[in-house]
């Protein structure tokens, strides 16, 4: 059955709020917003599900042609296609007989399941994906001849996102680097833009690599802890490779902790190398800007993510796409001239632990891309989607970066394996848009039907077809770069030897509170650890990026504070565009509570919701039960919902104590029901938390009485009362800002 046939057929019968189109599929309307899980009916039969098609599932028509689709029919069937009558009961001899061998579809069916799961990723393993269009401006016209940087050129993309460490079922929320990895399905073929959150990277030479992964995830002989930093062996390595010191500031400052895969930058680390149509080459470095702006959990809402929704980050991604607040990035680039040094400024562009602040080189914006569809099978998506930072299409080039090098070479490698074989990029999501005809042939998994007598070049018997491309469209533009004249060595250059001085850069750049959140978060991984000699080396190494940093980190450890070993770094000009703090941003997608009960004013509740929903935000109803509570449908109750789901809170609760109880709440079970208590216990503890977190708080009505019960001064900042109208503007004005920053200082603290 087509999807459209069965878009008719549910119209005919299914109720109203059914959505028959693939969610998130290119072409399909974006819902109207509200919020993604609203109870619903159970969804007519599932819609045919596309198999290998002719092109990747980007851009490709909803439309199924039965040749490609890999189910489709209504009967169920063995993988040949014969269609079965039984699937719960065995062919046995006699009801109570042994099960006899020649039951094809029961050794089909077990046999298929028993290799269901391929290896998980060795690093990158828990991913979240999606789908959408990047869009060029056609400022990168002059630095490179690559046809999808053409003005108002629209290329499909495929972007996965990840933690490094963690293994695929661990929790979205660990403090770790995170992966922004973009795949362009191009005219030209595939490039891949494999980058970071991070603009630096932890090592120098890939060569390193398998020591700082082998160093850093769980101890080999017990697998604790599971996707953390916070242990002997990562600060065991990095203390001993003072070269990872800046990637480690990152790591430990609010980056390494997103608030939404939609609010982190990307970078592509390494220097690359652009060529344009004249042939003239310049140097450059990768960067997305969001624009929902850059922010972060504090660590307190990271660790209660981690429990309370392990899935954060993929359920922020899916929820923003299927109700239509689309993420947004603009791709920039950093330009140096290609000198033959590749020093600018100081920094040489070939060591990825350094980069160059924006001050110095501004980020000058070639285009747009915006995620609009959700993956409609994880597995054959997300998980077998193979980038290579290698994959590159005419105009942009690799340098020498020692770290790049090496990525070259390990990416293919890993995905032999991982994926099965070497025809991987045969499969939906890894296919490019631009015609193959690679005389690559055979092997695992082959899926093509190769015509030709002569998989060879050159040949007469083929006609010599594939034809070699000439100079004006052929990818991998050999740079004829000079080479110091040199012998072999292993060796680095002398200005690889600067450890310490980007970290100071970047640490001072920050606001007073994200500089508190980094010192807390050295002094959480360092507490973490057992042995004496690594926190102190690791202090002895703060010392040399920041004095007063290495004091607080030493005294909440209890060990004296180090001399620094290397003369301070004087000459340091601070970064601003590095700070998290202090710029308004849009608040589409972002999601905030209303707190409910039986009692609440139902035309103030329907007020409050429809404003927050003209401006892009999703307002979540919390109320005792659930159903209609209100004059709306109750999404969390206050059993199920967790501060780290909301950005704000508006409290609009009247009924008196005990009026509206949660049928199920056992008072006696160590929940105080005594008849001072005024709110209910687990509304305090929503209140708080938002409170603790600088989140704003709104109060209207009745709401206004828990705020004492909470111990929420009402005059605080960020916590905003009076009527209806002024409150959410208040609030969604809070909102621009990510946090109520003030708080944080008010109060002295930075949780
Ligand atoms: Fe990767 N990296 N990496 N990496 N990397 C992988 O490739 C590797 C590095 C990055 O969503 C692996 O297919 C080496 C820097 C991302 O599928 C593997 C070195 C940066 C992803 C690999 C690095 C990255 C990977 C594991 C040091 C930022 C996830 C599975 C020389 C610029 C891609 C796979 C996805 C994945 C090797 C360093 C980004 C093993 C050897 C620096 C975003 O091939």
């Amino acid at each position: 059955m087509t999807a459209k046939k069965t878009a008719k057929k549910a119209a005919k019968s299914g109720p109203k709020k059914v959505r028959v189109e693939v969610p998130g599929r290119p072409g399909s309307e974006p819902a109207t917003l509200e919020e993604p899980t609203t109870p619903r009916e159970p969804l007519p039969p599932k819609p045919d599900q596309r198999g290998p098609a002719p092109t990747s599932p980007t851009g490709a028509s909803l439309e199924v042609d039965p040749a490609y689709a890999a189910q489709h029919g209504e009967y169920l069937t063995t993988a040949g296609g014969t269609r079965l009558r039984e699937t719960d009961i065995s062919l046995k001899a006699g009801p109570r007989g042994p099960i006899l061998l020649r039951d094809h579809h029961l050794r089909e069916k077990i046999t298929h399941f028993d290799h269901e799961r391929i290896p998980e990723r060795v690093v990158h393993a828990r991913g979240a994906a999606a789908h959408g269009h990047f869009e060029a401006n056609g400022a990168a016209e002059r630095l490179t001849c690559a046809a999808f940087l053409r003005s108002g050129a629209q290329t499909p993309v495929f972007l996965r996102f990840s933690n490094v460490v963690g293994s695929r079922g661990s929790m979205d929320t660990a403090r770790d680097t995170r992966g922004f990895a973009t795949k362009f399905y191009t005219e030209e073929g595939i490039f891949d833009l494999v980058g970071n959150n991070m603009p630096v990277f932890f090592i120098q030479d890939g060569i390193k690599f398998p020591d700082l992964v082998h160093a850093v995830k769980p101890n080999p002989s017990n697998e604790i802890p599971q996707a953390q930093s916070a242990h002997d062996g990562f600060w065991d390595f990095v203390s001993l490779r003072t070269e990872a010191q800046a990637h480690t500031m990152w790591q430990m400052s609010d980056r390494g902790i997103p608030r939404s895969y939609r609010m982190m930058e990307g970078f592509g680390v390494h220097t690359f190398r652009l060529v344009n149509a004249e042939g003239e080459t310049a140097l450059i470095k990768w960067h997305w800007k969001p624009a929902f702006g850059v922010h972060s959990l504090t660590w307190e809402e990271a660790q209660l993510a981690a429990g309370n929704d392990p899935d954060y980050h993929r359920r922020d991604l899916s929820d923003a796409i299927e109700t239509g607040a689309f993420p947004r990035w603009d791709l920039g680039v950093q330009v140096f001239p290609d000198t033959e040094d590749q020093i600018f400024e100081g920094i040489d562009l070939l060591d990825p632990t350094k980069f160059v602040p924006e001050e110095l080189a501004p980020v000058q914006i070639i285009g747009t891309m915006t995620l609009d569809a959700n993956p409609v099978n994880y597995f054959a998506e997300t998980e077998q989607v193979a980038f290579h930072p290698g994959h590159l299409v005419r105009g942009i080039d690799v340098t020498n970066d020692p770290l790049l090098q090496a990525r070259l070479f390990s990416y293919i490698d890993t995905q032999l394996t991982r994926l099965g074989g070497p025809n991987f990029e045969q499969i939906p999501i890894n296919r490019p848009h631009a015609p193959v005809n690679d005389m690559l042939r055979d092997g695992f998994h082959q899926s093509g039907d190769q015509g030709g007598a002569a998989p060879y070049h050159p040949n007469s018997l083929d006609g010599g077809c594939p034809f070699l491309a000439d100079d004006t469209s052929a990818a991998f533009i050999d740079v004829p770069e000079k080479l110091a004249a040199s012998h072999t060595v292993r060796e680095q250059p002398a200005s690889f030897d600067d450890h310490f001085s980007q970290a100071t850069l970047f640490y001072r750049s920050l606001s007073p509170v994200e500089r508190e959140h980094v010192a807390q978060a050295y002094s959480f991984e360092l507490g973490k650890c057992f042995e004496q000699a690594v926190k102190e080396r690791q202090v002895s190494h703060l010392a040399n990026i920041d004095d007063e940093l290495a004091e607080r980190v030493a005294a909440a450890l209890g060990i004296p504070v180090p001399k620094p070993t290397v003369p301070p770094a004087t000459d340091v000009e601070a970064s601003p565009a590095l700070s998290q703090v202090g710029e308004s941003w849009p608040v589409a997608g972002r999601r905030v509570a209303l707190v409910i009960d039986s009692a609440s004013d139902n035309g103030g509740v329907k007020k409050v919701r429809s404003k927050l929903l003209a401006a892009g935000v999703l307002p979540v109803p919390v109320a005792p039960h659930g159903g209609q509570v209100a004059g709306v449908d109750a999404q969390r109750t206050y059993l199920t919902a967790a501060s780290i789901e909301f950005d704000a809170i508006i409290l609009l609760t009247a009924a008196a104590p005990g009026e509206d109880a949660d049928p199920n709440l056992d008072t006696k079970a160590g929940y105080d029901d005594s008849p001072d208590r005024t709110v209910d216990p687990r509304v305090e503890k929503l209140v708080g938390e938002c409170w603790r977190h600088s989140k704003s708080i709104g109060a209207i009505g009745g709401g206004l009485d828990v705020l004492p019960a909470t111990g929420v001064p009402a005059g605080a900042p960020g916590v905003q009362v009076g009527e209806t109208v002024e409150v959410v503007e208040a609030v969604l004005h809070d909102l621009q800002q990510h946090r109520v920053w003030q708080r944080f200082a008010a109060e002295g603290r930075a949780l």
